[in-house]
C-alpha cells in the first residue's frame, strides 16, 4: 500500500460484528453499553476461535516434548512472541517474556532487578498517579532493603508536573517507574522525556504500559526505556498472559524471579545454572494458549492499526467531555481531551460513585466505580471515588451520548436535577 494512501477511519459498527458479547442484552432488553475497557476488553471473534483450534488441533506442553504435537504448540507459542516482540518493536525476541500480566511484569522486575541492586538508602521514583500495581512492588521492596520512594507531584489536573522531575533525578534515583497513560485520569505522560532525562542522571525506565499499548502505537527502541509491562486481556487477548520487555543486557544480569522447570539449563541436588532468555523468566508451564491467543489479537489491532484506534478514541474522549460537561454537577478528573487517551472518569456532585455506577447498570452501561487501584491518586484529587467510562475502538458516539442522559436520569433518580 502506499504510504500516500490516506487512512480511513475505523468503522466501529462493522468491527462491533466481530465481538459477539456486545450484542448481550441484559435486565429484560436493554443493549449492553461496554465502557470499562480499562478494567479488561471483549474478544473477537478471530480471538476465541484461535484457542479454540489450538485446543482442538495443536495444544501439548511447550518446549518439552520430542513428539509433533509439542512441536506444533512451540511454534505457536513462539510466533505469539514474535508478534510481540514486532508489535512493541523490540529488537531481540530474548527481550519478551511472557508472564500472566502487567502485575507479574512490575513484580518481577522490582524483585529480581531490585533484589540485586537496590540497597538501604538507594531511592526510587514512582509518580502519584500509579496503578497500585506500580506502587505495592516497590513499597514492598523499600521496606525489605530500606530504599526511599519518592514520586513525582501531579498537577490539580492530572498531570505529571514534569518542572518537579529534575531536582528528583538530581538524588539519583535507581530507577524511575511510571505509567504510559494513567488508569484513572487517562493522561498521557511524556515517557520518552522522562527516560531521556532519566538515563542521563544514571536511572533506568519501567514503564507500565497496561493502559497504553492496546491504544497508542508502542516502539520501546523510540522510547528509549528499559523495562515495559503490559497485560494481554486489555488488549482483545486472554486473560491469563501478559508481557516483560526487558533491554537484553539488563535482563541477562538479572538473578531468575520464579524457579521450576524450564527456567533451568542444569540442576543439581543443591544448586542450578539458569536457562538462557527468555526461558530464565518463563518458569513452570507458561499461558500456553493465552499467548497464542494473545498472537490473534496483535494481528487484530494491527490490521486496524494502533494509530486509527487512538485518534477514533480521541474523538470519543472529546464527545464525552462535552456531553458530561453539559449534564450539571459532572467533576471531570484529569486534563484535556488532547492529554488524554480514552478514559474519562468523573464525579457527580451528591451522588456515590457506586450509586451512579448502579444507575447506570440499569441502562445496561457497564462503567467502573470507585477508586480503580488508584487510592493515592483519588487522594491527591480529593474524592475517595469516581466513575470511570473508558473506550475501545468499538465503541460508539451513541454510547457515549447514552452515557450522558443516563446521568441525568441518575440526578433525578437522586432527586438532584
Ligand atoms: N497498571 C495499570 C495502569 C492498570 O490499569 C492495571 C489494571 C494494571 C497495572 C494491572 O494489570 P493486571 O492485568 O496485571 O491486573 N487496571 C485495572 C483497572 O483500571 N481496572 O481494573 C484493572
Amino acid at each position: 500500500m502506499s504510504t500516500l494512501a490516506p487512512v480511513l477511519p475505523l468503522d466501529p459498527e462493522t468491527l462491533r460484528e466481530d465481538f459477539p458479547i456486545l450484542s448481550v442484552r441484559l435486565h429484560g432488553d436493554v443493549p449492553l453499553v461496554y465502557l470499562d475497557n480499562a478494567a479488561t476488553t471483549q474478544r473477537p471473534r478471530q480471538v476465541i476461535q484461535s484457542l479454540v483450534d489450538v485446543y482442538e488441533k495443536q495444544y501439548a506442553n511447550v518446549h518439552r516434548g520430542i513428539h509433533w504435537l509439542s512441536d506444533q504448540s512451540t511454534d505457536l507459542y513462539e510466533e505469539a512472541r514474535e508478534k510481540a516482540r514486532a508489535f512493541i518493536n523490540a529488537r531481540h525476541r530474548e527481550e519478551v517474556i511472557f508472564t500472566y500480566g502487567t502485575t507479574e511484569g512490575i513484580n518481577l522486575v522490582a524483585r529480581s532487578w531490585g533484589g540485586k541492586n537496590v540497597g538501604a538508602g538507594d531511592e526510587i521514583l514512582l509518580t502519584e498517579m500509579e496503578h497500585h500495581s506500580n506502587l505495592v512492588p516497590w513499597q514492598q521492596l523499600a521496606q525489605e532493603r530500606g530504599a526511599v520512594l519518592r514520586h513525582i507531584p501531579i498537577t490539580d489536573d492530572g498531570r505529571l508536573a514534569m518542572d518537579a522531575l529534575p531536582a528528583l533525578l538530581s538524588r539519583r534515583p535507581k530507577l524511575v517507574a511510571v505509567a504510559a497513560v494513567s488508569n484513572v485520569v487517562g493522561t498521557i505522560n511524556p515517557v520518552a522525556e522522562i527516560a531521556r532525562q532519566a538515563h542521563a542522571a544514571g536511572a533506568l525506565v519501567l514503564v507500565d504500559a497496561a493502559q497504553s499499548v492496546p491504544h497508542l502505537p508502542t516502539d520501546v527502541q523510540a522510547l528509549g526505556v528499559d523495562f515495559l509491562a503490559f497485560s494481554g486481556h486489555k488488549m482483545l487477548g486472554p486473560s491469563g498472559v501478559g508481557i516483560l520487555y526487558g533491554r537484553r543486557e539488563l535482563l541477562d544480569a538479572m538473578p531468575p524471579f520464579l524457579g521450576g522447570g524450564s527456567m533451568i539449563r542444569r540442576v543439581k541436588l543443591d544448586t542450578f545454572e539458569p536457562a538462557e532468555l527468555p526461558a530464565k523468566f518463563e518458569a513452570g508451564t507458561p499461558p500456553i494458549v493465552p499467548a497464542i491467543g494473545l498472537g490473534t489479537a496483535i494481528d487484530y489491532l494491527h490490521a486496524i492499526g494502533l494509530e486509527r484506534i487512538h485518534e477514533y478514541e480521541r474523538m470519543l474522549t472529546i464527545r464525552a467531555h462535552q456531553v458530561l460537561q453539559s449534564v450539571g454537577g459532572v467533576r471531570l478528573l484529569g486534563p484535556a481531551p488532547e492529554h488524554k487517551a480514552g478514559i474519562v472518569s468523573f464525579t457527580l456532585e451528591g451522588i456515590h460513585a457506586h450509586d451512579v455506577a448502579q444507575i447506570l447498570d440499569r441502562h445496561g452501561i457497564a462503567a467502573r466505580a470507585g477508586h480503580h487501584c488508584a487510592m493515592p491518586l483519588h487522594k491527591r484529587l480529593g474524592t475517595n471515588a469516581s466513575v470511570r467510562a473508558s473506550f475501545y475502538f468499538y465503541n460508539t458516539l451513541a454510547e457515549v451520548e447514552q452515557l450522558a442522559a443516563a446521568l441525568v436520569e441518575t440526578k433525578r433518580v437522586f432527586r438532584k436535577a
